[in-house]
């Protein structure tokens, strides 16, 4: 995006950080620039790309709540659809706007609703029983690896209607659509090469004949089949299942078990209250956020904040820095399971708020509360190693030891 002098002028009322928010050294440890974007005003000028940063938890809200001025159809990322070309056609929900978004959001909340979460939860009761069980037997394990990249990845495809081989490409697949909503940096580049090769195994399994039937997948395309939706826009929206539903919850349940190594004390808690489960996967969403920040791009000029911002601009939410802002919460860098932090933007908020967090929530549910049941202590067992994305908070390795009751 380049800004005329006169656009530029505009901009002087707002605090200019140097801040590389898609840099190694920022991904590494986020914290104490979200401080520094917070602390700096309601709205900052990041000169390093040309766009502005919102890191409060009010002005966060306030902005993912106000769809029609911050728009999403012009791309969710740092690339904007009305001028640059998306890497991918665009997704029919995460990068649309009403009314096509909610015909999209329509269909998925239905597949994706509580009633439903009723009907699969025996099935990823019994698998997260069967993997704690089997993660108990051996003791030291990874934790990333063998836990929080396997249970995802068995159950929710499984919900889908996927056949087994390959899923692991889902991975590959996450990883790269979450890095594309930043820069074309060399965390990105990687992704892509690593991707390549399943791109057209990703692509086939969107379509129907790939998806069980009564499976989530399959209910897309039944969809299609009354005509909520057309033929066209289901394998675009299986192909958003695919996007969304892997690596977020990879990482959801990769944070919450790093905080828990490294909290015991809060881990002593959710052993004498197994019922605590949902409520420290809550707390962990707050304190390690899987999805760090969405871009929006501005409608029409406005003010935001007492900012002038132009049309076109690129707006970048900092979901995990809203969810530390003290502004907010007590304490904010305070883990503490029992805070139920309600208003917590982990999963977004307004009309784009996460279509699928009530699997999420099941999923971290279930694998905290068979945790507390089976497990008295975890103990970490070697440096945990960071997986840098450019949109996700992520660990690509959490050597830990389950020590049984
Ligand atoms: C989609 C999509 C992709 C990534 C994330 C997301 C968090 C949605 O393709 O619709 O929501």
């Amino acid at each position: 995006m380049t800004a005329t002098p006169d656009q530029l002028a505009h901009r002087i009322g707002a605090p200019r950080l140097d801040i590389d928010p898609f840099s190694d050294d920022f991904l590494n440890n986020p914290y104490p620039y979200h401080e520094e974007i917070r602390e700096a005003g309601p709205v900052v000028w990041l000169s390093p790309y040309g766009i502005w940063a919102v890191g409060r938890h009010e002005h966060v809200r306030a902005g993912l709540n106000d769809w029609q001025n911050f728009i999403s159809s012009a791309g969710v990322g740092l690339a904007n659809f009305r001028t640059e070309k998306p890497f991918r056609p665009p997704s029919l929900i995460l990068e649309a706007d009403p009314p096509q978004h909610t015909r999209s959001r329509t269909v998925l909340a239905r597949i994706l609703s509580p009633k439903m979460m009723q009907q699969v939860r025996d099935a990823f009761a019994e698998q997260a029983e069967l993997l704690i069980d089997r993660l108990v037997e051996k003791g030291e394990i990874d934790a990333v690896k063998e836990l929080a990249e396997v249970y995802p990845l068995k159950v929710f495809p499984d919900a889908l209607g996927l056949a087994d081989e390959g899923r692991e490409n889902l991975l590959l697949y996450g990883n790269m659509v979450f890095n594309a909503f930043g820069p074309r940096n060399h965390i990105f580049q990687e992704a892509v090469t690593r991707y390549e090769p399943v791109r057209e195994w990703i692509m086939n399994k969107c379509q129907r004949e790939e998806l069980r039937p009564g499976g989530f997948g399959d209910l897309i395309y039944q969809a299609a089949d009354a005509g909520e939706i057309t033929y066209d826009e289901a394998p675009m929206l299986v192909r958003s299942f695919l996007s969304a539903g892997v690596d977020t919850t990879v990482n959801g349940l990769g944070n919450a078990i790093f905080c828990l190594a490294n909290h015991p004390e809060q881990y002593d808690k959710l052993v004498a209250t197994p019922a605590l489960a949902r409520a420290a996967f809550e707390e962990a969403l707050r304190y390690e956020s899987s999805v760090q920040t969405f871009f929006r791009t501005v409608n029409q000029s406005l003010e935001f904040a007492g900012v002038s911002m132009q049309e076109n601009d690129k707006v970048l939410f900092f979901l995990a820095a809203a969810n530390r802002d003290p502004r907010q919460w007590k304490d904010p860098e305070v883990f503490d399971i029992e805070r139920r932090p309600v208003g917590h933007m982990a999963f977004g908020s307004g009309i784009h708020g996460c279509v699928g967090q009530v699997v999420a929530r099941l999923e971290g549910e279930l694998i905290l509360d068979a945790l507390a049941r089976k497990v008295k202590r975890i103990e970490l067992i070697g440096q945990p190693v960071r997986r840098l994305n450019n949109t996700l908070r992520a660990l690509d390795s959490l050597p830990v030891r389950f020590i049984p009751h």
